[in-house]
């Protein structure tokens, strides 16, 4: 049986399946090497669908037997799976394959993890387990058996309802018609830690945290998160939730955050596992919003899944956007909406700006794993929070409402969900969809005009042609505003206007002072803002912008031009902005996690991205080089009372992860990274010294590293930490992301070499790989040193773990920004890895859009 060859799939060559699957029984025989499943699948034909070809998918089986209504057969196999002749009217089909899962190291379909069997099924990992149509438009109920080993393997769980277990076996029934990319099955020594709740309704749920022996003090974080998820979810959007448990699991080994398979959420250990001592407040923040993330997909994505792949962003976008509600709702709406941004330029603007553009529904793909992208999710959640802007809170409430109750059950499209929106409010929304179909980041340029009374604004806005797209249209972008008069005070609180021409002019009349215009504001749509306002003005507005996001965005600019001046012509950095920087600092009126963020400066890659822009090549040394000189700045012009932050935000008493004090620790933390270019490290060896978590463990080891005195200290954390797999991450991480540029590669290496880098283990990977590429002035380095270790790891990662591999691909995305030295040595790099004999679909797929 062969593999499906790689080939472009098209979103115009959708066609229905030609059968309904009315029921799926599924029996495990578990076995390390040799696991047998039996499969008893009811089809009727469907009426409706003209296409009656019997295909089912298959990938890495080996057939035992197939039979239809009882009658031995031989299917004939065909490129993914085989084909049968069938009757044409219901009947039913029955296979038994045997599957290997201590062999499956893609972590796709059934495989083994520490001596624990764990599913992955989304995308197309089903087919991995048994013959199926596995498309998500085909949905049925399945009852599962799990037999296994008692001593081994006590615990097995799958979807749904427990419905009987015993002795070596337990079967599960769920009642919910679900694509098979939601199946899930687990089996091994696990304990739970356990809970309860009650649905608004009445229904008792018994929930559950499974994880390995050792780890069930590390759960409780998780389970709190899960019920404020719960209860968010009744009480904002009426959904309830829908069977009598539900269970997460933790897995060493996964390749992804996190999977929200019915009544059986899998996460990778890092994204649920947490402690005081061995978890930041960064991953416990990241824990709450992933654990209501998986849950909130049990409306947005399991009742309501996508018809096919291409309408990803249907069910990930809206769930992003649910779990930044939360997050926001649970701790800091601004601080949330600033990270948010920070992450999307982080990650989602080179992706659309470079070769990987695509739209948030693309119209092709040759592997489904490459679009679990930052463009589908991240910018697919910037699309619904436009669509809110645009209909108003109110409508966005009565068209969910609208959507929940017309699709429960069904697999939708984007036009579903805009025909819930269009139904709710009489507004056409196509020109609205174009944020569905067109790539690229739109610019949009601000030109004020004041005559003493009426003050314009003249809006315009552009899209640069992206891969397959030479021609633009227009948008329909939320461009919220407000104005200010000279004393900071509002004279126009917020309001959106919709810029969906080319051009187009705001006028607000009854002005007899010019007021201020405060642009974007909240960041209202994924967009590169063009203003042209001076220096002080931007002063004026980090000092006294009344919408929080864009008094933070005053400086981030402020910060971003002293930067150019410094890196592009050797220019002093700009004292106006520490000066503003520092009356902020010191306004204890301001949340500290939101003074924290002040302090920080656009990333060495961010300015490598706008220096392109700019239409001049960026120099990675010399961006590094400007970006220490601005932390030395910082350091100098505030040392008189960086102290006296420092000391303010100490936290007494026992630790809590919650939005409060972990806002203090991040301003204490900031403080310390520039105290220590003070004083060469000797607070930091305080805290290290009497750090008793992890946040603040961290943060003394990463500053001593940074003042070149962190040897001991790292050696210390090994020994300390040795034995807990998270942790280690963070070692290994910490001195790849902290190493100098000249040495970044060496670090990286001598790391690969030690006898706790295992590159089986994603987490792990990415610890070192992931980094690596991450130090810009490391990765970028001249030597090119670290593009070839990059591409030497990536080469052997390749035939283990396909998707992570191809992942880590984008690194290089951003090749054609850098000068021709650096381009010819990523091309060759590049060119490399494309002409390995046996190169996945994933890999190949990557690296050839990326040379494109
Ligand atoms: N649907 C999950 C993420 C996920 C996607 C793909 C995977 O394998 C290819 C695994 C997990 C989520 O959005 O959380
Ligand atoms: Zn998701």
């Amino acid at each position: 049986m062969k593999d499906a060859a790689p080939q472009t799939i098209y979103l115009k060559d959708y066609t229905p399946f030609g059968y309904i699957v009315e029921h799926v029984d599924l029996t495990f025989k578990l076995h390390p090497t040799a696991t047998r499943v039996l499969s008893k699948i009811r089809f009727t034909p469907d009426t409706s669908t003209s296409d009656k070809m019997f295909f089912l998918h298959g990938e890495q089986l080996k057939l035992i037997s197939a039979k239809i209504d009882g009658q031995e057969i031989s299917p004939s196999y065909v490129e993914g799976g085989l084909q049968a002749d069938v009757p044409d009217t219901a009947f039913t089909w029955e296979a038994e394959v045997e599957i290997n899962p201590e062999a499956n190291t893609a972590l796709e379909g059934l495989y083994m993890s520490n001596g624990m069997y764990c599913t992955q099924c989304e995308a197309e990992g089903f087919r991995k387990i048994t013959f199926y149509p596995d498309r998500p438009d085909v949905m049925s109920v399945f009852d599962v058996r799990i037999e296994a080993d008692a001593d081994n393997t006590p615990v097995m769980l799958s979807n749904g309802n427990g419905v009987s277990k015993g002795e070596g076996f337990a079967t599960w029934s769920d009642p919910w018609p679900k694509p098979a990319y939601l199946f899930a099955l687990v089996a091994g020594n696990l304990i739970a830690h356990t809970d309860q709740f009650t649905t608004k309704s009445g229904t008792e749920v018994d929930l559950a945290i499974w994880v390995r022996p050792g780890d069930e003090g590390k759960c409780a974080f998780g389970m709190e998160a899960l019920k404020k998820s719960m209860t968010w979810d009744e009480e904002v959007y009426g959904r309830e939730y829908d069977l009598d448990e539900f269970n997460i699991v933790a897995v060493d080994d996964f390749n992804m955050g996190a999977m929200e398979n019915k009544g059986l959420n899998i996460f990778n250990s890092s994204c649920v596992l947490a402690s005081p001592e061995t978890a930041t407040d960064g991953n416990f923040e990241r824990i709450e919003a992933i654990i209501a993330h998986e849950y909130f997909h049990n409306w947005t994505g399991n009742r309501i899944t996508c018809r096919d792949w291409f309408q990803l962003c249907l069910k990930e976008g809206l769930t992003v956007f649910r779990d930044a509600q939360f997050t926001a709702d649970m701790r800091s709406e601004p601080v949330k909406r600033i990270d948010d941004v920070i992450a999307l330029r982080a990650r989602q603007f080179p992706e659309d700006q470079g070769p990987l553009s695509h739209a948030v529904r693309p119209e092709s793909f040759q592997e489904i794993n490459n679009f679990y992208t930052a463009t589908i999710y991240e910018k697919g959640a910037e699309v619904i929070g436009m669509l809110k802007t645009l209909v108003g809170d109110a409508a966005y409430a009565k068209a969910l409402d609208l959507y929940f109750e017309r699709h429960d059950g069904q697999a939708c499209t984007i036009e579903d969900w805009i025909k819930a929106f269009e139904d709710t409010t009489g507004r056409d929304l196509t020109q609205f969809k174009l944020w569905y179909s067109q790539s690229g980041t739109p610019e949009v340029t601000v030109r004020e005009e004041y005559n003493g009374e009426t003050f314009t604004l003249h809006l315009s806005q552009k899209s640069a042609p992206t891969p397959g797209q030479d021609e633009k249209h227009p948008q329909v972008i939320p461009v919220a505003i407000g104005l200010l008069n000279t004393d900071g005070e509002e004279v126009q609180p917020t309001m959106a206007l919709e810029l969906n021409k080319a051009e187009q002019s705001f006028s607000f009349e009854g002005h007899t002072t010019r007021p201020i215009a405060s642009v974007l504001r909240g960041f209202s749509a994924p967009v590169i803002l063009k203003q042209d306002i001076d220096n002080t003005r931007r002063a004026f507005l980090l000092a006294h912008d009344t919408d929080p996001f864009n008094r933070w965005e005053a400086g981030r600019d402020l910060a971003r031009d002293s930067l150019l001046g410094a890196i592009l012509e050797g220019a002093p950095h700009n004292a106006a902005y520490l000066d503003g920087l520092k009356a902020l600092l010191c306004d204890e009126t301001l949340d500290p996690a939101y003074r924290a963020l002040m302090l920080g400066q656009p990333s060495q890659s961010e300015l490598a991205g706008v220096i392109h822009k700019m239409g001049q090549i960026p120099d990675p040394a010399a961006i590094h080089t400007a970006s220490e000189a601005l932390r030395d700045a910082k350091a100098r012009a505030f040392a008189d009372m960086l102290p006296d932050l420092y000391a303010k935000n100490q936290v007494e008493g026992p630790f809590s992860p919650e939005a409060g004090p972990a806002g203090k620790r991040s301003l204490a933390n900031a403080a310390l990274a520039l105290v220590t270019r003070l004083d060469g490290g000797a607070t930091a060896s305080q805290q290290y010294a009497h750090a008793d978590n992890m946040t603040l463990q961290l943060a003394a080891l990463s500053a001593l590293i940074d003042a070149g005195k962190g040897a001991s200290a790292l050696q210390a954390f090994y020994d300390q930490w040795q034995s807990d797999r998270l942790v280690m991450d963070k070692w290994f991480s910490l001195q790849v992301m902290h190493a100098k540029p000249a040495d970044s590669a060496t670090v990286a290496r001598t790391l690969t070499q030690h006898a706790d880098f295992e590159m089986k283990n994603p987490n792990r990977f990415r610890s070192v790989m992931g980094i690596l590429a991450m130090n810009h002035a490391g990765f970028h380095h001249q030597s090119g040193a670290a593009y070839a270790l990059l591409a030497d790891w990536l080469i052997k990662l390749d035939p283990v773990n396909p998707q992570t591999t191809a992942r880590m691909c984008s690194a290089f995305q951003t090749w054609k920004r850098y000068d021709a030295h650096r381009q010819s040595l990523i091309k060759e790099q590049l060119e490399r890895i494309a002409t390995q004999s046996n190169l996945s679909r994933d890999t190949s797929e990557m690296v050839g859009r990326i040379l494109d």
